[in-house]
């Protein structure tokens, strides 16, 4: 169950937790047009409460609802202000940030122009995603029986809404055959993401992601690829197949909510040793530091709260 704040930001001002709700005629509980964003927050090494990345996540935010067609009634400033705002009514040093914008109510079919659009900020406590054993000695995962979208039939940079009807699916597939997480193959079969992250794989020292095409332009993704360059580790995005992931030296997951999770297993196959190797050791203690504000080369994606 999700960990009950006291207030969420909604359209314009905050509202207490069980006030902030919605009519059954919302247009995207119906259709699924909206989009969200995930965000964290963590408390630094000086106990202040800092936000990861928060400027690029709320591009995104307003990239997806572009892609959309959407129109946020907010600048992007007014949105980091609710961001900000809602983590210290919450008084939250540390947890998960969800903008999300979707349709209201008012017209109802396709074709409607003037629903509102209406915006939230919830934040709640969201320990590890995947565990925290998880995190220290690696998941295991399986290639689901469902494709990632095709390019053309959803739209991959988006974090839209109905697109995630594609991710549960796998999820669930896959947690009720006994595995931790989820990977889909795009239509070409080759590996896309995993359910709610991106995917890297390690082969003779050098990381190997999959290129933007089918995936969504994750900011962990991002961050990775940056701080394994500062680490003279080589990276290239390049597609692969899911027998790459099997003879991998390595293998890791990253996105907001599962930040860097080792994979010790895909589809019955160890991945290595079976458990997490040395470059994704290496790459999620860094990870870890920079959030946490230890490291002064990645201040600049801190955005200090209080
Ligand atoms: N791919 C998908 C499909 C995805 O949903 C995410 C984030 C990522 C990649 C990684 O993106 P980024 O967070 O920018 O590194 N998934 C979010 C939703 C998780 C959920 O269960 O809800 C997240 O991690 O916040």
């Amino acid at each position: 169950m999700v960990q009950k704040t006291k207030k969420i930001w909604m359209d314009g001002k905050l509202v207490n937790w069980d006030e902030a709700q919605v009519h059954v005629l919302t247009h995207t509980l119906h259709y699924g047009v909206g989009v969200f964003e995930g965000i964290r927050c963590y408390t630094t090494e000086d106990g202040k409460a800092a936000i990861f990345r928060l400027k690029e996540h709320v591009d995104r935010f307003f990239d997806s609802a572009h892609i959309v067609l959407m129109e946020i009634p907010f600048t992007r400033e007014e949105i980091c202000a609710a961001i900000r705002k809602t983590l210290l009514a919450n008084e939250q040093p540390e947890g998960y940030i969800r903008p999300i914008a979707f349709l209201g109510e008012g017209e109802m079919g396709l074709h409607v122009r003037t629903n509102p659009v209406r915006v939230a900020v919830a934040t709640w406590p969201w320990g590890a995603y995947l565990g925290e054993e998880g995190l220290k000695k690696g998941i295991r995962a399986k290639v689901s029986s469902f494709n990632r979208h095709h390019v053309n039939a959803a739209m991959t940079k988006g974090k839209v809404i109905g697109n995630y009807v594609n991710s549960v699916l796998a999820k669930w597939e896959v947690v009720k055959s006994g595995y931790d997480e989820a990977v889909l193959l795009d239509t070409e079969g080759y590996v896309a993401e995993g359910s709610g992250e991106n995917i890297f794989i390690v082969r003779n020292g050098m990381l190997q992601t999959t290129p933007l095409t089918s995936v969504l332009p994750g900011i962990t993704r991002d961050s990775v690829i940056t701080i394994a360059q500062k680490m003279d580790i080589p990276v290239k995005e390049a597609r692969f197949t899911r027998d790459e992931m099997y003879i991998a030296d390595e293998m890791f997951f990253t996105g907001t909510a599962a930040e860097i999770t080792p994979v010790r297993e895909v589809d019955d196959r160890k991945v290595g040793p079976g458990k997490p190797g040395p470059v994704t050791k290496r790459i999620q203690a860094a990870f870890f530091d920079i959030v946490r504000g230890k490291n002064a080369l990645f201040q600049h994606w801190l955005d200090v709260v209080r």
